[in-house]
């Protein structure tokens, strides 16, 4: 069938197993080219094919709703939900969105981008039908890194045992998170695989006996099979447990769908699913690289700021001794080498941002030096731990907060524009941004060596112009203060990290006499710079790429207001708005950030 044609997954419901199954082909085969071209998640969604068929052909979308956990697994429903003209838009400014959007389709009725929560908001979606008394399913796809997040635990636990509604959770278990899936729920789920003669009796028993039998066996079993075999977790929840299935055969996953439909209590369906199935090389993926893959077009010179910060503190070993943290992201946060020299100096938590901070506070307490890197975006899930149990108590953690500022093709879930602000409510804690790779070693040092607080290094998404190698990395003491990058007489330009060089060449196109202040150090700000400054009454420009609540141009205003200074002084922010995806360039314009935004800005302050 030609693909373009699609217009609403109506049109599976009478297609037979086999013509399903040369669909499941034809969008593999798209998807593989066309992600190829723009970049996207390429593994999770050439793993999810088959399951979205069968979804959508034993269900009505949108009557009955469909939760994707994270959202980045959902191409294939885009497809069938009529999308499949916009992939050569996907990621892209005013494109089609790499995750699920309210915007897009009346079947995309859950947006997230963050994982862990699609079993809450099946809650919600259930309880909502039912106070609205609206017929319908509600249908969760959860992955098998995604269950083990916290979040799902919550709601995992009332929804078993609640008996007003009835929710269908497909475990989406290919055994892999970005990288590896870590710890015991892994491994539980991996003796689970080990179960699939048991669990094929067990479906023949359900289709022979009587329901009255069935329930008095399913007694006798879970007594048997705790003391044979352990426990299964979702049954011991309350959950009909069903599975382990081939997520890749569609017939079966049809026949286990609309079984899960006439059972009266919530069911978890667990299939098992090969990421990257039809690419050979993601298939054989264990790292995580095909994850998520760039534009073919985007390759950038250079190395990223997170290798930078990585790099920096391999190097740093030979100093002092540190572990790291990592929730989940070794592959984009590039600490895949670190993990491998330092085996013994790192662990991945998974998925798991708030346990990850409250355990690096209780290490720091024990005098561990710990580093935490945490994608800013995700940062957010930790705001209660990191405020309690890390900057209440002043507890020595270094963070590294990557992805600051505006993250570009993952979009609005993603940016990091909240980090700044998040911190700053916080007492005790220092915040940094280097504005170049030198700067990244030192501050890194200046956190381990010199502080005593929690200590936050934050670093953007792009490309470092110099390419650095280890053996070049060198530590210098660091004064916790603001450097000028240039002096000049009219006005002061300040900001930090590199959008620093936007300012620079601001100055250097308008010819301005003016000073660019490296506020290097966010929070303490450097008052003694700040009244030698204000003290020439000339204008101030404050340029940050995040929410300017609580940054660091109140700080500014308030340090002013304190000492009676009346410069000129204007902001330059992303403030009380949602940066959607799309190139970062596109995305600076289009939030007046960009080079001409500025220039505009500072003739208005001259004039
Ligand atoms: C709170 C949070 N932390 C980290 C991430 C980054 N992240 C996106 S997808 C993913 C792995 C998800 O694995 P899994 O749930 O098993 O789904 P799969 O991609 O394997 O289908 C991670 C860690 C995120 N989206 N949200």
């Amino acid at each position: 069938m030609n693909l373009n044609d699609i217009k609403d997954p109506n049109f599976l419901k009478t297609m037979k197993p086999k013509e399903l199954k040369t669909l499941a082909g034809e969008i593999r085969s798209f998807l593989i080219e066309s992600i190829s071209e723009t970049g996207g998640h390429l593994s999770s969604n050439l793993g999810t094919i088959e399951l979205i068929i069968a979804m959508h052909y034993v269900f009505n979308s949108p009557e009955d709703v469909f939760l994707f956990d994270v959202g980045h697994q959902a191409y294939t429903h885009k497809i069938l939900t009529g999308r499949i003209n916009q992939f050569q838009t996907l990621r892209q400014t005013d494109g089609l969105s790499g995750y699920m959007n309210y915007q897009e389709s009346v079947h995309d009725q859950w947006e997230s981008g963050h994982a862990g929560t699609a079993l809450s908001a099946l809650l919600g979606i259930l309880y909502a039908k039912k106070i609205k008394n609206e017929p319908g399913f509600g249908v969760a796809v959860v992955g098998d890194a995604s269950i083990t997040n916290g979040m799902s635990f919550e709601a995992l636990n009332l929804l078993g045992t609640d008996h007003l509604v009835q929710g269908i959770v497909i475990l989406n278990d290919n055994e892999m998170s970005i990288s590896k899936s870590v710890g015991s729920i892994s491994k539980t789920l991996t003796r689970f695989r080990s179960m699939k003669l048991f669990i094929k009796m067990k479906r023949l028993w359900q289709i022979i006996l009587p329901n009255f039998i069935l329930n008095f066996l399913s007694r006798v079993k879970r007594g048997l099979r705790g003391f044979l075999q352990r426990q299964n977790i979702f049954e011991d929840l309350g959950y009909m447990y069903v599975g382990p299935i081939d997520g890749h055969d569609i017939k079966g996953l049809i026949y286990n769908l609309e079984r899960a439909q006439k059972v009266k209590k919530s069911v978890v369906l667990h299939i098992i699913t090969e990421k990257g199935k039809g690419h050979t090389e993601a298939e054989q993926d264990t790292i995580g690289t095909f994850h998520g893959v760039s534009k073919a077009s985007s390759m950038q010179k250079g190395i990223s700021w997170s290798e930078v910060i990585s790099l920096d503190l391999e190097a740093f070993q030979k100093i002092k001794k540190t572990f790291v943290i990592m929730p989940a992201m070794a592959v984009g946060a590039k600490f895949m080498n670190f993990a491998k020299h330092f085996p013994d100096r790192y662990l991945d938590v998974g998925i798991a941002e708030e346990h990850a901070a409250t355990m690096a506070a209780s290490m720091a307490h024990q005098c561990i030096p710990v580093f935490l890197p945490l994608y800013a975006t995700f940062a957010q899930r930790a705001f209660d731990q990191i405020m309690n149990d890390i900057a209440r108590s002043d507890h020595h953690v270094v963070f590294g907060i990557d992805r600051a500022g505006i993250v570009g093709e993952d979009g609005s879930t993603h940016q990091g524009l909240y980090d700044v602000s998040m911190f700053y409510t916080m007492p005790n804690m220092v915040i940094t941004m280097p504005y170049n790779e030198k700067e990244a070693a030192n501050l890194l040092y200046y956190g381990f060596m010199k502080q005593k607080h929690p200590f936050v290094i934050r670093y953007p998404r792009g490309i470092v112009q110099n390419r650095i190698s280890l053996d070049e990395i060198e530590f210098e003491a660091i004064d916790p203060t603001w450097t000028y990058l240039e002096k000049g007489q009219d006005l002061s330009l300040i900001s930090y990290g590199p959008s620093l060089d936007l300012l620079l060449q601001a100055r250097l196109d308008m010819h301005l006499d003016a000073n660019v202040i490296n506020a290097r150090f966010i929070k303490p700000i450097d008052e003694n710079m700040l009244h030698e400054i204000m003290k020439k009454r000339s204008p101030i420009l404050v340029y940050e790429e995040c929410s300017n609540t609580g940054s660091l141009y109140p700080q500014i205003l308030k340090f002013m207001s304190t000492h009676g200074y009346t410069n000129r002084i204007q902001s330059m922010s992303i403030t009380d708005v949602i940066v959607k995806h799309g190139h970062y360039q596109d995305m600076l314009k289009k939030h007046d950030m960009d080079l001409s935004s500025v220039k505009k800005v500072i003739e208005v302050l001259q004039s």
